[in-house]
């Protein structure tokens, strides 16, 4: 069999498409971006005509992959966490529908927030729709896991959340791989009123997902990914979940004396929760997120000190795990090296030389001069990077979309004038219907789309919105002759800063938008079409 050497996200992608799906639909989003780039560059991909391209946003992606799974073909989801905010709307309702074909949705949280506004745990959103959650312990386990959960999805006709964590997704190992399968027929579901959630068949529904859930317990119990080992030393027992799992090992070089009970898969078996509670003096639950199984098991009412986890201190109660942490809490020497120091000052993160929202922001903050402060709210991207020195041009940024309707409500509270920047990829992410509450409530803001043709912050994927930003705006009400666009440079500053001037003094919706290519993206669409012109030489 061949082996590779994988990211996280790589041998989940590779696992996906030797599970034989027919698309995948993503929007990205750290720690999650690269299984669907791994996917977009496969030979497997192209040859197979498998779906790759990126969405509009997570809610849009979802929802296609649930279009997919009605056709009987297997479909894989993948978003960062706070993209699950976004797609909440069909992620619950579809644990109702349930799935025809096997239908995954890929979870990348990111504890410690090393590229997200909150650390929220996507294990929750499993409990609360009540579905299957999956979490692997190291990367092999991710490879084989993704084609256990397009089968468990398939055989208990439900959606499976697969999550994984930064470290998971964006650390390296050997793989090995297994024979590929292919798609699947399209095969409608036998049921015809799955996919209809008008109430008299939701109720239905509602009924068999109940039902259900003593089978996916029982599932969590017998198949393959959880495990009870038992240990001679009883005076602790350890739940060990996701790379929780991986980090005990690291510490006790896979001969952990205690009972450990592995969990990869949700919901808990109570079963083995109960024995390990029975045999152990204490047991410790070490999970990566919120202690959310630890609180499970203590019960609002346990105060015997029995059960050590986040939530009593042992561990800390945010931010990521890792072995020494661990260590610490099993009272073990350190296993890994200290950080290593570093051998550079360290420096706030900063706008590239030369980039366009560098020259958008100096004829911003003229424009804006004889302001006081808070009238730019902003959104997320490159552009957030406004809010440090030396720009301190934007005061706001809370979630994808949130400029404009912000700035909306500002304005509606009387703070005028206000100013929303956002950037094209999040403008048709989630601000163009911000736009449109702004437009049929003749709200006196003015809307900046910085149009650097990419989506940069995640890498510089292809972005919705290219080449539709002024129809978008018209389509939805803005006056022709308030979309102004400007260009960017140092050259163009003293007309930029006059038509902002100009359209901050308008009272009513205008939208200015600074379109020039990210840096980053033109210099790598340069390589590539150089590399392609060697090629066909
Ligand atoms: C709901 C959600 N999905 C995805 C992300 C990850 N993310 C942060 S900003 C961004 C888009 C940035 O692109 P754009 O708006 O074009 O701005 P640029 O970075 O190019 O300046 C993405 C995908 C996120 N933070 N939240
Ligand atoms: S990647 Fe592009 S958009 Fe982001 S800071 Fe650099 S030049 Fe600007």
């Amino acid at each position: 069999m061949q082996k590779l050497l994988l990211l996280g996200d790589e041998a989940i992608a590779q696992g996906a498409l030797d599970a034989g799906i027919s698309g995948v639909y993503a929007y990205p989003g750290t720690p999650s971006t690269e299984i669907t780039e791994y996917i977009q560059h496969s030979k497997i991909a192209r040859d197979e005509n498998i779906h790759c391209t990126w969405s509009a946003n997570e809610k849009t992606a979802m929802e296609s992959a649930i279009g997919v799974s009605y056709t009987g073909r297997r479909a894989l989801v993948c978003m960062k966490h706070v993209g699950l905010n976004v797609a909440a709307d069909p992620f619950t309702n579809s644990a109702i529908t349930g799935a025809n074909g096997g239908l995954v949705y890929l979870i990348a949280d990111d504890p410690s927030m090393h590229s997200s506004q909150d650390e929220q745990d996507s294990r929750y959103y499993a409990r609360f729709a009540q579905i299957p959650c999956l979490e692997p312990s190291n990367q092999q386990e991710a490879y084989d896991m993704i084609r256990y959960a397009f089968d468990l999805s398939e055989k208990l006709h439900t959606p499976v959340l697969f999550r994984v964590t930064t470290r998971m997704a964006h650390s390296r190992s050997g793989v090995e791989l297994r024979e590929r399968r292919g798609q699947n027929p399209i095969k409608l579901d036998p049921n015809p009123k799955r996919f209809i959630l008008l109430p008299a068949n939701a109720r239905k529904l509602y009924k068999e997902l109940l039902e259900k859930q003593k089978e996916f317990e029982n599932c969590a119990l017998n198949d393959g990914f959880n495990a009870y080992q038992d240990g001679a030393d009883k005076k602790l027992g350890i739940i060990a979940c996701g790379i929780g799992y991986n980090y005990l090992q690291e510490n006790y070089g896979g001969k952990c004396p205690h009972p450990v009970l592995k969990i990869s898969q949700y919901p808990i078996p109570r079963a083995s929760v109960k024995k390990l509670m029975s045999e152990c003096d204490k047991v410790m639950v070490v999970e990566e997120g919120y202690p959310i199984y630890e609180e499970l098991i203590r019960g609002y009412l346990d105060e015997s000190g029995k059960i050590l986890g986040r939530l009593d201190g042992t561990l800390p109660r945010d931010g990521e795990l890792n072995p020494n942490i661990l260590a610490k809490a099993l009272g073990l020497p350190k296993t890994c090296g200290e950080a290593v120091p570093s051998v550079v000052v360290a420096r706030p993160p900063s706008l590239c030389v030369g980039c366009p929202h560098a020259d958008s922001y100096n004829a911003l903050n003229e424009a804006m001069k004889d302001f006081d402060r808070g009238h730019v709210f902003a959104d997320i991207g490159c552009y957030t990077l406004g809010a440090l020195p030396p720009y301190n041009a934007i005061y706001s940024t809370v979630d994808m979309g949130a400029s404009i309707t912000m700035a909306k409500g500002a304005a509606d509270a009387g703070f005028t004038p206000t100013v929303a920047v956002i950037g094209d990829s999040t403008f048709t992410h989630s601000g163009m219907t911000g736009l449109l509450d702004a437009v049929n409530d003749k709200a006196n803001i003015t809307v900046m789309i910085l149009d650097n043709s990419t989506t940069g912050m995640t890498g510089g994927q292809d972005s919705a919105a290219f080449g539709k930003i002024e129809s978008i705006c018209l389509g939805l009400g803005v006056e022709r002759e308030h979309i102004r666009v400007i260009k960017p440079l140092k050259n163009h500053h003293e007309e930029n800063v006059q038509v902002i001037k100009e359209e901050i003094a308008y009272q009513g919706v205008s939208v200015i938008v600074p379109r020039r290519e990210c840096i980053q993206t033109a210099a790598r669409r340069v390589k590539a079409a150089a590399k392609a012109k060697n090629e066909s030489k």
